[in-house]
């Protein structure tokens, strides 16, 4: 195996530095399973629990390794092994989990769903599942990890007006690509293998049925990945893939297929809206107050535009949705 055909970089070999040994190998998890992770190492691919020593250390959850993280790993046997630490992460993409509660107060806490991710794709199907508001907060998600995105709109044989939805979609996403596709003709996924280059890890996310799985197996070149149908009642997905993976493309990219999020409370500061909502960022630098929240402020620009329509009023109220949840985590956080 060659490291640098699973993403490893000038990072992790600075990471890696310090712990550097014979029996020392880097490795990359490429799926987590309840005990234990599979790795690809130099030495192949591995099964691997990570030692006590690190349960113990990791100063919460966010320390534990995740799919994606390069590890280091101490071979026990040709298929064993104990993952020694976790090299420092790229990026992440984290998102809240609530309900934690202590006495009356609310507790945030982080959870990592995936590391060393480059690019996120971001699929919504253009059946019931198409809505504006949650691509809005994907996007925000993403611009929290420091990933880049593409937004892909999947199921355009289910829509009357698929360029419509793009238009609609291409006014939110600012300079994120926005792309159409039908997953069952892998010829549709030509467009997207411009963003797939070499060594760069790539993550399917999106709502349980919206094709993911399908998009993996399309650009892998044959069936991998179990596909299911969505319900014909509502349309929504049956949560088919329940386990995150790596896999090597074709053309040399890294594909992560993750299972459909039901539910998405973001992780991240208000300030990560200024990527997302790029049009309100910029319209608030004409606001009579530096630090204007765009609600009831006299000489606001930001409210002036929603009236006359430049701003859709839709967008504006996602807008404080969502910073509001960021304001909220941000006081309860640990
Ligand atoms: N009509 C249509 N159906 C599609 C398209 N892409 C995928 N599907 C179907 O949508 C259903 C869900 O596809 P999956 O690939 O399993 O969806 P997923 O996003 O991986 O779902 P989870 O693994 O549950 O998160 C399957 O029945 C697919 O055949 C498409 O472009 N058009
Ligand atoms: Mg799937
Ligand atoms: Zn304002």
């Amino acid at each position: 195996m060659i490291l640098e055909d699973w993403g490893w970089s000038a990072h992790f070999e600075r990471e890696y530095a310090p712990w550097k040994g014979e029996q020392r190998l880097p490795a990359r998890i490429i799926r987590g399973e309840k005990n234990y992770y599979r790795v690809v190492s130099p030495a192949g691919e591995l099964t691997v629990r990570f030692s006590g020593k690190i349960r113990h250390t990791a100063g919460g959850r966010p320390d534990l390794p995740v799919v994606g993280d390069w590890v280091v790993v101490e071979p026990q046997s040709q298929q064993r092994g104990t993952i020694v630490a976790l090299l420092g992460r790229k990026s992440s993409f984290s998102r809240n989990l609530p309900g934690h509660r202590k006495g009356k107060e609310q507790r945030s806490e982080e959870q990592v769903i995936a590391a060393n991710v480059d690019l996120v794709l971001i699929v919504s199907g253009l059946d019931q599942d198409f809505n504006l508001r949650r691509i809005e907060r994907y996007l925000t998600l993403v611009s929290s990890s420091g990933a880049d995105a593409v937004v892909l709109l999947n199921k355009t044989d289910l829509h009357p007006d698929p360029h419509t939805c793009l238009g609609e979609v291409e006014a939110i996403a600012g300079t994120t690509p926005v792309l159409l596709c039908m997953a069952h003709d892998e010829a549709q996924l030509e467009p997207l293998q411009q963003h797939l280059q070499p060594g760069r890890t790539v993550a399917l996310l999106g709502s349980s049925g919206v094709g993911k799985s399908t998009i993996a197996n399309g650009l892998l070149g044959h069936h991998r990945q179990k596909v299911g149908a969505v319900s014909s009642s509502d349309g929504k997905g049956r949560h088919t893939t329940s386990h995150r993976e790596l896999f090597l493309l074709p053309n040399g990219s890294i594909l992560m297929d993750n299972p459909g999020m039901r539910e998405l409370h973001l992780w991240g500061e208000s300030e990560d809206l200024a990527e997302s909502f790029a049009e309100i960022d910029a319209l608030a630098q004409q606001c009579r107050f530096r630090n204007c929240q765009h609600l009831k402020e006299p000489d606001c620009a930001v409210q002036k535009a929603a009236q006359t329509g430049d701003l859709d009023s839709a967008r504006l109220d996602s807008y404080h949705k969502l910073k509001g949840e960021l304001n909220a985590l941000n006081r309860n956080r640990k």
